[in-house]
């Protein structure tokens, strides 16, 4: 490192030293956050050079990991940057990808767990400036996202970064690294954070004008004094600027879901959800396992409905020029935008607890937007919880009216023509604010009771309660019950199906042991089976399972009562280790999601 940018680091921990100790001043303004709903996420690194190969060999695992996963020491993994060109980068044209896809924000690495930065740093030399690039990508991205109203996320790895060794988290890293045995390596993380992680934080925040979100990531073994003094940092240098939840200790200005976690009901508080196109970040020349345009139009959608901000992720090329399948893939999502923004800009969650089986609502003021994702049963949807009579039903797209009656229950006809392929929205707008029931009803022959619409009993052992997400979390025997709730308008014999959900690194668990009160019928120390698994959206992240433990008669209509309890949490493999953390799992709880009952 030579002298100017010694001086600069002592300057800025100078001026940065009073960032852990200062008062927390107010949090800043989440409305642009709210509104939006929809990001997109850049992940551009060294890593992009090696596009998923080392040495001729194809390295399993996410992209961006490929120095650790390939065990790459320093001095050979540097060498990658005269290869990240950027000769194709066009920032303006990344923009306006995600303008005219309908995202809001940007969030752009500036700084991977490589350690190495995406823009001119006086503080590291590992940055753009060993590149053959001539310029600054962070500012003209910036300028860009400015130029076209788009608001600008910066990401930065604030606590791993695999090129200093006083970052190195023992049990995590790959000793080589640092060029020398494991037993010489000495980590010390106050100094990484205060001579280069806490120093670039104030550079990104000072010189490229106002930032609208740091997204800092993988808080790991981070103290909360540390934690905190990276939101204080934010706070002191632009008190506008939103803080994500990943800087650790629920410091941030909203929560985070795992890695493609979607939730699983409407959620009580701000989250936002990250996900890949395929199964990596980094840009991976063989992965070519993309997800479906319409899969991630529907996650946006789904996410939009429980009250979740959906940013997908972008992996562009060394040379800037990002896959002809995310292009497709966001250009799709652009197109049903152009019509249909409307029901999910500014949206808040799906008033109803129900899981409809055709599709997705979300809500705003006395509007409702039903999204639907296929061609419901009998070309028609009835709303049994709407309390609100319905003054107009339209297609947000077309105009075209739909035909409704609201007598007990409100009941809407489709127009016989809809193009499901591209998700049609009916909207509906009711003279007050919406007013619902929030009973879990049948459509189309499913009860379906999701975990978080039951009230959790504690036990004596620990609490039991809800992930972000809205699963089950801590359960296991002697935390708690969960009391759910039906109504049943169709006496007869229903199937029990129970849905649980894991991280896809584990394996179902073996033995995991359940108790299920529904209604009269006892299912009692029921051991859970895997009886299928869902082919979705969700499948290579957090897999959903159903187990289906018995049948039950009901011979009238009315209310019924569950009461689910753990006896086992049973065992599970892990299945390996590729970068995405576990810090939504604990490894003694069921990932309950619903339960439903199917009539036979
Ligand atoms: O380890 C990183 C991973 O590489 C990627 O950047 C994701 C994006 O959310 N964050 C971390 C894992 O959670």
């Amino acid at each position: 490192m030579n002298l100017i940018k010694w001086l600069s680091i002592l300057l800025l921990c100078n001026m940065l030293c009073s960032c852990g100790k200062t008062q927390q001043p107010a949090n800043p303004d989440m409305e642009w956050w709210r509104e939006a709903r929809f990001g997109m996420f850049v992940h551009w690194g060294l890593y992009s050079v090696a596009a998923g190969e080392w040495k001729g060999k194809q390295i399993d695992g996410i992209g961006e990991w490929i120095q650790n996963f390939a065990k790459i020491p320093n001095s050979e993994y540097e060498k990658l940057a005269s290869g990240f060109t950027m000769a194709n980068y066009r920032p303006e044209e990344w923009v306006k990808l995600a303008k005219n896809a309908g995202a809001r924000y940007i969030i752009f690495t500036t700084k991977h767990h490589e350690g190495f930065c995406l823009y001119l740093s006086s503080v590291s030399d590992f940055d753009v400036e060993r590149t053959p690039y001539k310029g600054d990508p962070l500012k003209e991205l910036v300028e860009a996202c400015r130029k076209h109203g788009i608001k600008v996320g910066l990401y930065y790895s604030h606590r791993q970064d695999w090129h200093e060794e006083e970052a190195a988290v023992m049990e995590k890293e790959y000793d080589g690294h640092y060029g020398k045995p494991k037993s010489e390596v000495r980590p010390d993380a106050d100094k990484y954070i205060n001579e280069k992680a806490l120093p670039q934080i104030k550079e990104l925040l000072t010189r490229y004008g106002k930032i609208d979100l740091l997204w800092y990531d993988t808080p790991m073994d981070l103290t909360e004094e540390q934690s905190r003094a990276f939101v204080n940092a934010v706070r002191e240098l632009q008190p506008e600027c939103i803080v994500n939840g990943r800087v650790g200790y629920d410091l941030g200005d909203y929560g985070m879901l795992g890695d493609n976690e979607m939730p699983c009901a409407k959620v009580s508080q701000d989250l936002e959800m990250v996900a890949t196109m395929n199964r990596t970040w980094g840009y991976k020349k063989n992965d070519h396992d993309w997800k479906k345009p319409k899969d991630i139009l529907c996650s946006l959608i789904e996410c939009a409905s429980r009250g979740v901000n959906y940013v997908v992720n972008v992996g562009p090329k060394a040379d800037g020029t990002i896959p002809q399948p995310s292009v497709d893939i966001m250009n799709f999502i652009g197109e049903w935008m152009k019509t249909n923004a409307e029901s999910i800009y500014g949206t808040t969650a799906n008033p109803f607890n129900d899981n409809f089986p055709w599709g997705f609502v979300t809500r705003k003021n006395n509007t409702l937007y039903l999204h639907l994702l296929r061609q419901p049963a009998g070309n028609s949807i009835e709303l049994k919880g709407m309390l609100s009579p319905i003054e107009k039903a339209e297609m947000l797209s077309s105009g075209e009216e739909v035909s409704f009656s609201c007598e007990n229950i409100c009941k809407l006809t489709l127009p016989d023509s809809l193009d499901y392929e591209r998700v049609p929205v009916l909207k509906l707008t009711c003279k007050e604010p919406v007013h619902f029931n929030d009973a879990n009803y049948m459509n189309e022959s499913i009860i379906s009771i999701p975990i978080a619409s039951g009230t959790v009993v504690p036990g004596p052992e620990g609490r039991l309660g809800f992930s972000e997400g809205m699963a089950t979390q801590n359960f296991r025997k002697g935390t708690g019950k969960v009391l759910m709730k039906c109504e049943v308008d169709s006496p007869g014999t229903y199937l029990v199906r129970v849905f649980t959900s894991r991280h896809w690194r584990k394996s179902f668990a073996e033995g995991a042991n359940i108790t299920l009160k529904v209604g009269n019928r006892l299912f009692e120390s029921v051991t859970l089976q895997k009886d299928g698994e869902l082919a979705n959206v969700r499948q290579h992240s957090y897999p959903e399972t159903w187990s289906d433990i018995g049948t039950v008669a009901f011979e009238q209509e009315g209310t019924v009562k569950l009461e689910l309890s753990v006896n086992d949490t049973g065992t599970f493999n892990r299945l390996g280790s590729f970068g995405e953390d576990l810090q939504h799992e604990k490894d003694d709880n069921i990932r309950f999601l619903r339960i439903e009952l199917v009539k036979q």
